[in-house]
């Protein structure tokens, strides 16, 4: 099957026919329909994070499922399917608790399948996997925990971004932060991910969204999406624009959304006394953190956050009935729908801020 790989980094991918083993116990093939590109593929491009290599990236992706693996019950030939990037195994600590993106499962995987084994090799070469997905390639094999079945009716090649992107955006206001109608909220980072954080704060009610970003056309997007206020972080004192917004207040919550410590900082200053800030984004490996204590000595809260503290099975078939019934913005997430060889110049438009999302359709 043909496939993209990363064999170092700041290297253009590879896209090229890879040998895919079929899938072993508690495993499934999937035939991908679509792929999304999420800046955390070009993380791991530009070496921000480490992975081992080669890997085929990607992991926001929908398809059918192909063929089962032995003692495979969850799903069907044929059964529609979003990927999860954190597989969920019901079983551990977390997952008893309801903390299912937290499970054990994902820290097992480290480039390979469950069992420590790969299924992709391009001829005598193991090629890595990427969280158990490894969605930029036609086909894949993943742990039977890592699927959500869904409806037929939903278009595979939009609700690819139900991967990634929108619980992890939607999932920071509603399940993280659990904003409260009638809140002001500010969104550092109005890209495919920011622009998910938007929605969530309509969802949840939010009177003001103050949508902050470096460049006119992410702002434009958010006010598509929602946003009430936007700030131009490339020429504006942000903090100073929050206040005049507020009248003064500040906001009660803040959306880092862009991965950086000097962001995380200006997220807590645009936050009231009592305020809470919600870290998204994933700063480059080794980086630290320098915060002023007097922030959080008044009674301000600053949280993490994973995958929209989501439960993938639960909340990515709500997320689709809720698209379905066009009150959640898919399709204007999509700046470009691109085949599997065309996927460099997607991560080029993602780099220089000219694209929400694209989708690689197979
Ligand atoms: N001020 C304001 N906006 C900025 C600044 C700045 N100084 N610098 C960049 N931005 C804007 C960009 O213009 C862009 O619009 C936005 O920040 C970032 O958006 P995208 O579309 O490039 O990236 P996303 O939305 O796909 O991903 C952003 C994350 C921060 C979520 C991602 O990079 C990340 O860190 N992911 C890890 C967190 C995670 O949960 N990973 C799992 C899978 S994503
Ligand atoms: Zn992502």
């Amino acid at each position: 099957m043909k496939a993209a790989v990363l064999y170092e980094n700041f290297q253009p991918l590879v896209v090229e026919n890879l040998e895919l083993e079929g899938p072993k116990d508690h495993e499934v093939l999937i035939k991908l329909t679509a792929s999304g590109v999420c800046h955390s593929d070009l993380h791991y491009i530009k070496g921000d994070r480490e992975h081992p290599m080669p890997v085929v990236l990607g992991h926001e992706g929908a398809g059918v499922v192909e063929e089962t693996g032995s003692g495979v019950s969850y799903v069907q030939t044929g059964d529609h399917v979003v990927l999860s990037f954190v597989p969920t195994c019901g079983q551990c600590n977390y997952c008893v608790r309801g903390r299912q993106n937290l499970c054990d499962a994902r820290y097992q995987l480290r480039g390979k399948m469950l069992d420590g084994t790969t299924r992709l090799r391009s001829g005598s070469q193991e090629i890595h996997h990427f969280n158990g997905l490894s969605t930029f390639g036609e086909y894949a094999v993943v742990p039977e925990d890592s699927l959500v079945k869904i409806r037929e009716d939903a278009p595979l090649d939009r609700v690819a971004l139900i991967g990634c992107g929108v619980p992890t955006g939607v999932g920071a206001v509603i399940n993280t932060a659990k904003v409260k109608p009638g809140s002001s909220v500010v969104v550092l980072g109005a890209g495919g991910v920011g622009l998910n954080v938007v929605q969530g704060a309509v969802l949840a009610g939010a009177e003001s969204i103050i949508a902050v970003d470096i460049y006119g056309n992410k702002l434009e997007n958010a006010l598509q999406f929602g946003a009430t206020h936007m700030v131009d972080a490339s020429g504006e004192d942000v903090i100073e624009r929050v206040r005049d917004i507020t009248r003064g207040d500040m906001a009660d919550y803040a959306f880092e959304v862009i991965g950086s410590t000097a962001a995380i900082n200006q997220a807590l200053a645009t936050t009231k006394r009592g305020g809470t800030t919600v870290v998204v984004g994933v700063t480059p490996a080794g980086a630290e953190l320098t915060i002023d204590p007097d922030f959080l000595h008044l009674d301000r809260v600053l949280m993490g956050c994973t995958y929209g503290s989501c439960y993938p099975r639960a909340d990515m078939p709500m997320l689709i009935d809720m698209y379905m019934a066009r009150r959640l913005k898919l399709d204007e997430l999509i700046s470009a729908t691109l085949k599997l060889e065309d996927i460099n110049s997607a991560f080029e438009a993602l780099d220089q801020g000219e694209v929400a999302r694209t989708i690689i359709r197979y």
